[in-house]
């Protein structure tokens, strides 16, 4: 068996040199990739079964790939291989796999990656035929339970030539979670299979807890740098209004795909269940923006999160007696507004 495996690692990538995959959690993401020729990757990939919160109160055993809901951001470029070892810590028993949607074959590599508690680590190797920003997640049946408590990431194919620089690359996942009705004081609650097939989730969230990206935890920027999200949304049900308040995305590569230019001064951008977008966008005044599924039950449930931007005042662009302590009647809208650059297309 030893030597099959060894056989299929060679045929996989004999000629290509073979490095370590960089493996970040949600918001960090990995250094661009520098190589300017494909390699093989190795991404070690772990099933944990650990208990979090899901609102800084609420207690919720999360099935996960590293620790984490949502998984770890795997970063690599087109023509690479990526070589995926799979083990399995899960106490109850449970198979996993992993289902890359960027993989060209059966089941997205999950037809090949089963790990079982306690049994052998698997390995397997898949040729990344084509860029994009896409979904990974575990696909044993009923692939809603083990989607639903946490099980997916993201996996990022840079295009030859990479990505352009920008000042700041963050990774948020929206992902949605059903439990059953809980009593008012009960702290630890339990998934519901009922409530999921219902699509009726009492939590949606981005970076697997409402508290996330909010408070101590918000994204931070400062005014003028070009922030670019990698933005994946699992559901297992919901589709995402991913919108940034106070800001327009400049770019939008539309479902993560990087085959053509992105979209530019997109407003929200639709991602289903099982995609992922990348988008840009600067901040010209400071302040806190809001990043949320604009579908408003999906925020009421927990979709939102903070960007926190540091920058010197834009009262050509922004202004109100509220900011500078002046009375109403001090403020007037005249030339200064009116002669703010505008912008086109950038
Ligand atoms: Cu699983």
């Amino acid at each position: 068996m030893a030597g099959l495996l060894g056989l299929a690692l060679t045929l996989a990538g004999a000629e290509l040199p073979r490095e370590e995959a960089q493996l970040t959690f949600a918001p960090a993401v990995p250094p661009p990739i520098t190589r300017t020729e494909p390699a093989t990757v190795a991404a070690r990939l772990d099933v944990q079964v650990v208990d979090g919160t899901l609102d800084g109160w609420h207690q919720y055993r999360f099935w996960t790939f590293n620790g984490h809901a949502p998984g770890p951001f795997i970063r690599t470029r087109v023509g690479d291989t990526l070589e995926v070892h799979l083990t399995n810590h899960d106490p109850s028993g449970m198979p996993h796999n992993l289902d890359f949607h960027a993989v060209a074959g059966p089941g997205g590599g999950s037809a090949v990656t089963t790990a079982v508690p306690g049994g052998q680590e698997t390995v397997a190797c898949f040729k990344l035929l084509h860029p994009g920003l896409y979904i990974y997640h575990c696909a044993v049946s009923p692939m809603l339970d083990h989607i639903a408590n946490g099980m997916y990431g993201v996996i990022l194919v840079e295009p030859e030539g990479g990505l352009p620089n920008v000042d700041h690359e963050f990774y948020v996942m929206q992902s949605e979670f059903y439990t059953e009705k809980p009593a008012p004081d009960q702290k630890v609650l339990h998934y519901s299979h009922e409530a999921a097939l219902a699509a009726q989730p009492q939590f949606v969230v981005f970076n697997g807890s409402k508290l996330s990206l909010l408070g101590k935890n918000a994204l931070r920027a400062k005014t003028g740098e070009r922030v670019r999200i990698y933005f994946g949304n699992i559901g297992p049900n919901c589709i995402s209004s991913f919108h940034a308040v106070g800001t327009i995305f400049q770019n939008v590569y539309r479902e993560g795909t990087f085959t053509a230019s992105p979209e530019h001064l997109i407003q929200t951008t639709l991602v289903p269940a099982g995609g992922a977008t990348v988008v840009e966008c600067t901040f010209e005044v400071p302040g806190s923006y809001a990043l949320v599924d604009h579908a408003m039950a999906h925020m009421e449930l927990g979709a939102m999160g903070d960007i926190e931007v540091e920058g010197a005042a834009r009262p050509d662009l922004y202004r109100s007696p509220l900011l500078v302590g002046q009375a109403p009647a001090d403020v007037r809208c005249r030339t200064e507004v009116a002669q703010a650059k505008t912008t086109g297309a950038p």
